[in-house]
């Protein structure tokens, strides 16, 4: 299920949001990915869980997901295999 990890590319446009102003709106999306000091490998497995629609973006609500995922890991807590559905962003839901 996680056996590939993000696309360097993309790892890019978290970490550098450079030219990826349509994917990372949020104008935070650098300080706070860097800031969370993670790993390439622990950034990767948050995009994938916050990337709910698989588009290989992030939107508005994907970040906001992203940046709770990371606050989960820099807490302590294991991320989840997959994403609860409670955290799905409600614009994200197809199954209710
Ligand atoms: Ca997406």
């Amino acid at each position: 299920m996680l056996s590939s990890s993000i696309p360097s590319e993309q790892l890019r446009c978290i970490l550098l949001r450079d030219g990826c102003s349509r994917v990372i709106t949020g104008a935070n999306a650098k300080k706070e990915m860097v800031k969370s000091k993670l790993p390439n490998t622990v950034l990767g497995k948050i995009w994938k869980l916050a990337d709910v629609d698989k588009d290989g973006l992030l939107d508005d609500e994907e970040f906001a997901l992203a940046n709770h995922l990371i606050k989960v890991k820099l807490e302590g807590h294991e991320l989840p295999a997959e994403l609860p559905p409670h955290l799905v962003p409600p614009s994200k839901r197809r199954h209710e």
